[in-house]
C-alpha cells in the first residue's frame, strides 16, 4: 500500500489513525472510526475545502470577525461579538459532503472518491439567522434566496466568480439556519470554518459556508461557478448548468460501520451489526438490516440518544452468522415514510448517493 499522506498543517489536530488523507484539502473519516456514540469527534471529522485554507490568523481574534448582512431592511456589518448577544441555539446535524458515496459509482466520476466518511454528526451553537434578520428589520421584499459567501482570499488573476465559495439556498431554509461559532463544545476550528460558519441543517455540506463574510438575501441564485455550474445533478455525460437541480436537501440514508471486511474473518456466532441512519430534513423512523444481500430484512433497534431530526441515529441488529460469506446491508425509513432506495441516482459528478446496495459490505465468517 502507498504510504499515507501527512495531515496538512491546518488539520494537524486530526487523529491520523482515524482518517484517510486524500489531499491537502480533502480528508475522510475511516468507516471503522465512527464508533457508537452518535457524535463525531472533531479530530475525526472529514474536511473538504474547495480553495486553499485561510491563514490561522483569521481565528486569532474570533470575536472581531465581521459578517455583512445584506438584503435585509437595515443592512449591517456585525462582529461575532455582536452576534453573541443576539440569540443562541444549538443544533445537532449530519454534515455530509454532496459527493459522499461517489467512490461507489462504477463510472468513477472525477472528484474525491469518498465512500462513507465525508460525513459526521456534529453539534453547532450560534445565533439563529432568523433572529439576526428580525433585528435588522426583516428580509427586504421579494427576495427568494439566502446566499452565503466564504471568507477566503481569492487566488489572484482569476475571475472571482470562477473560484469564490458562494452558495444560495431557498429563503425558507433560514428558519433553522445558524451563524455558528462553536462546534462540539469548542470554538469552531479553522478547518471547520471558524470563526463563524453558516449552518443550514439538512442541506449537503457545500451549503454550510465556512468563515462566512457575507450573508445576503437575494432575488436570484449566486452567479458564482460553484452555484451555477458546480454541484448540479447533471445527467451522465453532460456538464452542470443552472437548469439542473442543485444539491440541497439531503435524503434518507444509512450504512453499516461494523463489522467490516477490513476487520478480517469473523468467528462464527453472534455479531452486532451497527451503523448510522439519517433522514436529511426528516427524523428516522426505523432501520432494517439484511444479512443476505437484501433478500430478507429484519428490524434493527435504534440505540443512543435522539439528538433531533437533523442528527443521525445509531442502529444495531444482533445476528447469528454461520460460516461463509455474508452481504450485510441496511435500509432506513424516515418519519415521512421515505425508504432508502436500492440504487443510486446516476449523475455526472457522483452526488447524493443513498443506495443501500452500494453501501452494503461483504464479511467473511470462518
Ligand atoms: N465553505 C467555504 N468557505 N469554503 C469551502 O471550500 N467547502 C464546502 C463547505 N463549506 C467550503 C465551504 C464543502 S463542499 C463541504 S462538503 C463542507 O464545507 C465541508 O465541511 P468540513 O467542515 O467537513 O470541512 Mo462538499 O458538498
Amino acid at each position: 500500500a502507498p504510504a499515507a499522506k501527512p495531515l496538512p498543517g491546518f488539520a494537524s489536530f486530526k487523529n491520523a489513525d482515524a482518517v484517510i488523507v486524500h489531499s491537502s484539502t480533502t480528508i475522510e473519516t475511516k468507516r471503522s472510526a465512527f464508533g457508537t456514540s452518535v457524535i463525531t469527534p472533531s479530530n475525526q471529522l472529514y474536511v473538504r475545502n474547495n480553495l486553499p485554507t485561510p491563514p490561522e490568523s483569521i481565528v486569532a481574534d474570533r470575536d472581531a470577525w465581521q459578517v455583512q448582512i445584506a438584503g435585509v431592511k437595515q443592512p449591517r456589518q456585525l462582529t461575532v461579538r455582536e452576534l453573541k448577544s443576539m440569540g443562541l441555539e444549538t443544533v445537532t446535524m449530519v454534515l455530509q459532503c454532496s459527493g459522499n458515496g461517489r467512490g461507489f459509482f462504477p463510472s468513477k466520476p472525477s472528484g474525491t472518491q469518498w465512500t462513507v466518511g465525508a460525513a459526521g454528526c456534529v453539534v453547532w451553537s450560534g445565533v439563529p439567522v432568523r433572529e439576526v434578520v428580525k433585528a435588522l428589520g426583516g428580509v427586504a421584499d421579494g427576495l427568494a434566496y439566502m446566499t452565503g459567501t466564504g471568507g477566503e482570499v481569492l487566488p489572484a488573476g482569476l475571475d472571482p466568480k470562477s473560484v469564490i465559495v458562494e452558495r444560495s439556498v431557498p429563503v425558507a431554509a433560514m428558519q433553522d439556519a445558524l451563524l455558528a461559532w462553536e462546534m462540539n463544545g469548542e470554538p469552531i476550528s479553522l478547518a471547520h470554518g471558524g470563526p463563524l460558519r453558516l449552518i443550514v441543517p439538512g442541506y449537503t455540506g457545500v451549503n454550510n459556508i465556512k468563515y462566512i463574510k457575507q450573508l445576503a438575501f437575494t432575488a436570484k441564485e449566486s452567479e458564482a461557478h460553484i452555484m451555477s455550474h458546480g454541484y448540479r445533478i447533471s445527467p451522465p455525460g453532460s456538464k452542470g448548468d443552472p437548469s439542473q437541480p442543485s444539491v440541497q436537501e439531503m435524503s434518507v440514508k444509512s450504512w453499516i460501520n461494523s463489522p467490516l471486511p477490513e476487520d478480517g474473518a469473523q468467528a462464527p456466532g453472534l455479531v452486532q451489526i451497527h451503523g448510522v441512519a439519517f433522514g436529511g430534513m426528516n427524523g428516522i423512523k426505523g432501520v432494517e438490516v439484511s444479512t443476505d444481500g437484501g433478500k430478507t430484512w429484519k428490524a434493527a433497534r435504534l440505540v443512543g440518544p435522539d439528538m433531533g431530526k437533523y442528527a443521525w441515529r445509531q442502529f444495531v441488529l444482533q445476528a447469528q452468522l454461520p460460516k461463509g460469506s455474508h452481504v450485510l446491508a441496511s435500509r432506513a425509513t424516515d418519519d415521512k415514510g421515505n425508504v432508502q432506495p436500492e440504487t443510486r441516482g446516476e449523475n455526472q459528478s457522483g452526488y447524493n448517493n443513498t443506495s443501500w446496495a452500494d453501501h452494503a459490505v461483504t464479511v467473511n465468517v470462518a
